[in-house]
């Protein structure tokens, strides 16, 4: 891209981090009010790791964006804000957040709709490839369509990535399995160690893009992401799967320039990755079975065998992949699983809750002597 279309603050260090004509439409008022553009590439409680044409610089949201803005609308990693330099500070003030071309995001605290504390992270802004990123040992395939399904919703476009290539000998039959239940996927199989197939993964980058690997702890994100870096910029770690304790060994999102331009996103593993509404991202994902079990002859057939059950007809027919329809059943037995997890949770809250009103009220009393 010329950056000379972009506008005065288009350097070509902002450029390779993904600064296009979208930003820099929405940064020229802030660039004569004397604000100066950067990518937020780490977040630590308040303060940011701010990517700019000078160099990293730490920036504070200002005292206004603190108080009038809802937490989601905070910098996250990702983002382009607007600084203003603060010459007798440590840190500039970070006076906007530009509007975000797509946001990763999931809900803390369960994936159900019905769950009134859920509150939204946002895990990246900004970004144009998520990679799914999954092993091929123990291959959750329901889970990884799943995935795709809520990275879709996100705006961004999803890649499965398939770590570990290494451990095993013949992975056709797993990527027949992937194409039978979710056909059309774009599917790479890597492996970290050995670098294996990792160029192929930087055709997501031209165009100064921004990827971003998610997966659960120990999928090896850390590791093909240093493979893309050209060197050890990011610790990885060996897996304890016995007890499953100490295996985050990313801890926090970090955003890193890629040479030859292009950035890229590592996350600390996620078990549940999970949006505003999974089930609704489920019917999403199996648009197609959902159709069919409409047109089922009881309205709350399970699909078992029931007579009139046009799933189990397609299936005979040859219409509906087996194994798609496997994967659907999984995903809605997890949903459940999740549900009941969430709501034995919720249950455990309100009681203490209920508990600490009462101590402070009998505490309230004692003080009263009464
Ligand atoms: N055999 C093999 N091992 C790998 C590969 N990629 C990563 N590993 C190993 O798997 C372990 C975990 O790798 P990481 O890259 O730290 O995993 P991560 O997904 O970043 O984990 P978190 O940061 O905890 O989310 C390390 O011991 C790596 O050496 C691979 O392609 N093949
Ligand atoms: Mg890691």
């Amino acid at each position: 891209m010329n950056s000379h279309t972009l506008g005065d603050p288009a350097s070509p260090f902002l450029v390779s981090l993904g600064w296009n004509e979208h930003f820099s439409s929405h940064f020229s008022e802030h660039h004569s009010a004397g604000l100066k553009p950067g990518r937020v590439a780490r977040v630590d409680r308040i303060s940011s790791m701010v990517l700019t044409e000078n160099g990293s610089v730490r920036g504070e949201p200002s005292t206004d964006m603190l108080y009038t803005s809802d937490k989601e609308q905070l910098p996250a990693v990702g983002d382009w804000v607007g600084m203003m330099p603060r010459p007798r500070h440590d840190t500039d003030s970070i006076e906007v957040v530009l509007p975000r071309r797509s946001v990763l995001a999931r809900a803390r605290g369960g994936s159900d709709s019905r769950s009134a504390a859920r509150e939204i992270q946002i895990i990246a802004a900004n970004v144009d490839f998520v990679f799914a990123t999954h092993t091929v040992i123990k291959t959750n395939i329901a889970r990884l369509v799943r995935d795709v399904a809520q990275i879709e919703q996100s705006g961004s476009t999803p890649v499965v990535l398939l770590t570990k290539s290494d451990l095993l000998v013949d992975p056709s039959e797993l990527l027949e399995e992937i194409e039978n239940t979710a056909p059309g996927l774009r599917v790479h199989l890597t492996s970290g160690l050995t670098g294996d197939r990792v160029d192929e993964l930087r055709q997501y980058l031209t165009g100064n893009r921004t990827i971003v690997f998610i997966g659960t702890s120990g999928v090896g994100k850390s590791t093909i992401s240093n493979q893309l870096l050209g060197g050890e910029l990011l610790a990885t770690r060996e897996v304890r799967e016995y007890d499953g304790k100490g295996r985050h060994t990313t801890t926090a999102r970090h955003l890193m320039p890629i040479p030859g331009g292009g950035v890229l996103i590592d996350t600390p593993g996620m078990r549940t990755f999970t949006l505003q509404n999974a089930e609704e991202s489920i019917s999403e994902a199996f648009g197609d079975i959902s159709e069919l079990a409409e047109t089922c002859g009881f309205r709350d057939c399970r699909h078992e065998g029931e007579p009139g059950c046009a799933v189990q007809a397609a299936i005979a027919g040859g219409a509906l992949n087996s194994e798609r329809f496997a994967s659907f059943l999984k995903l809605g037995g997890e949903m459940q699983h999740e549900r009941s997890k969430i709501d034995k949770a919720s249950y455990a809250e309100d009681r203490t809750r209920t508990r600490n009103r009462t101590n402070s009220y009998k505490k309230n009393i004692k003080k009263r002597g009464q």
